[in-house]
């Protein structure tokens, strides 16, 4: 059976998690812990980053990837049933989801919530992970604490420019569905069918709407920097969008959880 290495909590791993979902591939899902990953990822991918998807005959890593093989392989027509015009935009949407939104809402929560409130951070982070990458996450987790801060530019000192950036990114998603995305005439993003645009906006922006059909947030209690975060843009368009596509979309697929590997 083919296994999804992820980080629970990632919004990454969701995208990936989601589009696997949605064309019901059966998957077993193996959550890893930050720090520990390290030692896993390396053994079966180029990178440390997930979701990776392992099948039997191929591993693929990164979210976008994991699309792209779900498309070719024909499980899923997202993009290649869209009309030429749409297809160019569907992919500058994702583009953006995946180097712009989904980097600038991590950014800020870790910059709210790492200096202060780490011990429930490394709780959500760590919970329902790979049995023996939980007791080593402690191990290494002040260092991993430090490695994130530094790496993501995500210190206290950090959060107003964090918090520009994605507010700038916030704007441009409100923008986009400004011409009646919202209780008007569209429900997407481009044209008139679910794409992968639609996809990647919602789940990267899944974090702040905090959506009740999300199989990771939805029994998580929240740390005070992600309820203050959730909060602050709740009404915002994008997020009230993001919340209508999680509660059409989300369907629960066929990945079961497991803890051993
Ligand atoms: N563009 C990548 C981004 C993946 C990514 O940044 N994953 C983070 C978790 S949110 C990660 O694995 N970080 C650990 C590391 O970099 O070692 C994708 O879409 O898969």
């Amino acid at each position: 059976m083919a296994t999804l290495f992820t980080f629970g909590a990632s919004h990454y791993c969701e995208k990936a998690r989601w589009s696997l979902d949605l064309c019901d591939f059966t998957c077993r899902e193996v959550r890893w812990a930050p720090g520990p990953h390290l030692l896993s990822a390396r053994r079966i991918a180029p990178q440390s980053t997930v979701p990776i998807l392992r099948c039997p005959r191929k591993t693929i890593q990164g979210s976008d990837r994991i699309m792209n093989w779900i498309e070719d392989s024909g499980r899923a027509a997202w993009t290649t049933e869209a009309p030429a015009a749409e297809k160019a935009e569907i992919a500058r949407l994702e583009e953006r989801a995946d180097s712009g939104i989904g980097v600038a809402v991590r950014r800020l929560i870790y910059a709210m919530s790492l200096a202060t409130e780490d011990r429930k951070v490394a709780q959500q982070l760590f919970r329902g992970a790979l049995w023996w990458h939980r007791p080593l996450a402690r191990l290494m987790w002040p260092i991993s604490r430090q490695a994130i801060m530094k790496g993501l530019q995500a210190t206290a000192e950090d959060v107003p420019a964090a918090r520009s950036a994605l507010e700038r990114e916030l704007d441009y998603v409100d923008e986009l569905i400004a011409d009646g995305l919202i209780g008007g005439r569209r429900r997407f993003l481009v044209g008139d069918r679910f794409s992968r645009a639609d996809l990647a906006v919602a789940s990267l922006l899944s974090p702040i709407a905090l959506p009740p059909q999300h199989p990771f947030y939805r029994d998580m209690p929240r740390w005070d920097a992600q309820q203050k975060i959730a909060e602050t843009y709740q009404d915002r368009p994008c997020i009230l969008w993001t919340s209508r596509i999680y509660r059409d979309f989300r369907y629960p697929g066929n990945l079961a959880a497991v803890q051993s590997a």
